[in-house]
């Protein structure tokens, strides 16, 4: 027997991999049955990655991981409700950073809303502007089934961008009963379709050339890229490059430029060149701020402006003219930031192999800025809002794209996200949580509200220490579990395969 809903809802999915789009993510519910069944037929053949987890926050964050490293949209699945008001939290850092990400929100028809029906809310208009595309689809019903291959190629193209950086769309697809049935299968709908491989948007070709002199710096905050590294070399000039941002590497890279901007070197400064979007020093945007600013347009974060003052700006800049040695000279006599965070982060950022690294906010991408040895490595960080949640289940979707992560996180971080260490159902992945532990929010004590409380009140609502026991946290939900006083031990646990802990006491 076959049902529109089902029809419909093998389409869809069918018609999503035939465009090219393989990672689907799944969480359980009724209203989403037919597409569930379309994506685990699709699974079973082989033709779709399909990830099945329980809380649709933890799904999306983890959807969120995985884009970030394959730059492919990820699809995540849910049933209506609450369901969807879970993705909320991912949907916004995809859209601030430029992530890829399509919605099927499976929903009750129009006619329910606003009249009492269970787990029935305005889907529509939850996410605000965060969507790249919204498109409410009436339910497929006997002899009128919407068209899902125009919905998908909508999709698809809005989530890649173009004219505005990629982003989170929505589908929101509603549903009348019969809501499911075993016919037809999805295999069947995607072996009648042409398979092509996803089509991402063109890079532009627009530029303009930039002076620079000794008195001009590159920034290369959190998606900056290889383009930073190339003018800052073929220029001769300083490269202030966040962990993040993908430039910190090179004959150019400094390593505690951070430092620097405090001595009267900073006073030299008259003109910046930024790529990405830097966010971790006060030093660099009070420098952005007082500067003359000339702006790479950036494919994932949009158009960064922070003082108001860019007066120029263009998909590809040009440097015209080499500064003198001496200038890049002075800004390599800082030496890396010593503490027991900076030691931390450099045995992780120094450790053989090629294992993507994932920092999470807060205190520690702070000291890894001002102590990393600028040397090529893949690293994640979700500068798009800054935010301490979704960092485990982030760092599990980037493990899935196939090289296995290790994320840098706080204590706090960690209990924050550390529903989604429940890996049932999930491959054994290399997932190494590594956890700098100072009891609660370290960070707070270097803020300007340190100086107005007394220190009670100030561990009350800053820095929640915790004692969480994480040993039973990883017992619990079947991680391996290791204690690290020092380098010794934190290199020795390094070495371990699977989904594992390191607690390494600060
Ligand atoms: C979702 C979210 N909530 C709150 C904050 C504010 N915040 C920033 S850092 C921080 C504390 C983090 O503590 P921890 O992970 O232990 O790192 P530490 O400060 O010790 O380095 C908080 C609550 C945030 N960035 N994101």
């Amino acid at each position: 027997m076959t049902t529109p809903s089902q029809q419909f809802a093998a389409s869809v999915v069918a018609e999503l991999v035939a465009a090219g789009v393989k990672n689907f993510y799944l969480a359980p519910g009724a209203r989403s049955q037919a597409l569930a069944i379309a994506a685990g037929q699709l699974a079973g053949a082989g033709k779709l990655s399909l990830t099945v987890r329980l809380d649709e926050r933890s799904l999306a964050f983890t959807a969120l991981g995985r884009a970030m490293s394959t730059a492919e949209p990820s699809v995540i699945i849910t049933t209506s409700g609450t369901a969807v008001a879970n993705l909320h939290p991912a949907i916004l850092e995809a859209h601030h950073s430029g992530v890829p990400l399509i919605l099927l929100t499976a929903d009750r028809p129009a006619e329910l809303r606003g009249i009492g029906a269970n787990q029935t809310t305005e889907q529509i208009g939850m996410f605000g502007n965060a969507l790249r595309g919204t498109h409410d689809v009436p339910a497929p019903r006997p002899g009128s089934t919407p068209s899902a291959k125009d919905l998908v190629a909508t999709a698809i193209s809005q989530s890649l961008g173009g004219a505005k950086p990629p982003g989170p769309v929505q589908l929101n697809l509603q549903f009348v009963e019969p809501l499911s049935s075993s016919e037809p299968s999805a295999v069947k709908v995607l072996a009648g379709l042409e398979k092509r491989p996803l089509e991402f948007p063109a890079a532009s070709e627009e530029q303009i050339e930039i002076e620079v002199d000794n008195h001009t710096v590159v920034i290369a905050g959190a998606g900056a890229g290889p383009a930073a590294v190339r003018f800052a070399e073929k220029a001769n000039l300083p490269l202030f490059a966040e962990p993040s941002s993908g430039a910190r590497y090179g004959s150019s890279a400094i390593t505690n430029y951070v430092q620097g901007l405090t001595t009267e070197l900073a006073g030299e400064i008259r003109r910046v060149v930024v790529f990405g979007k830097p966010t971790l020093s006060r030093g660099v945007i009070a420098l952005i701020k007082n500067s003359s600013v000339y702006v790479a347009k950036s494919a994932n974060y949009g158009n960064f402006d922070i003082g108001k003052n860019v007066i120029a700006t263009s998909w590809n800049l040009i440097p015209k003219g080499v500064a003198e040695k001496h200038w890049l000279d002075s800004w390599k006599e800082f030496e890396p930031l010593s503490e027991p965070r900076a030691t931390l982060s450099q045995a992780i950022w120094n450790a053989p192999g090629s294992t993507p690294i994932l920092i999470g906010a807060s205190n520690i991408i702070r000291v890894a800025d001002s102590c990393l040895v600028p040397r090529p490595k893949t690293v994640f960080s979700s500068r798009g809002l800054s935010g301490i949640d979704g960092s485990v289940s982030t760092a599990i979707g980037i493990a899935q794209a196939g090289a296995g992560v290790r994320a840098l996180i706080g204590d706090l971080t960690l209990f924050h996200d550390a529903g989604s260490m429940n890996i049932s159902g999930l491959p054994n992945l290399n997932v190494q949580l590594i956890i700098g532990n100072d009891s609660g929010g370290e960070i707070f004590r270097k803020l300007e509200v340190a100086k107005n409380i007394s220190p009670e009140m100030l561990s009350q609502l800053f820095l929640t220490p915790q004692e969480i026991d994480i040993e039973k946290l990883c017992e619990a939900y079947g991680w391996q579990y290791f204690a690290a006083v020092n380098l010794t031990e934190l290199n020795e646990a390094m070495k371990a395969d699977g989904y594992v802990v390191i607690d390494y006491k600060l």
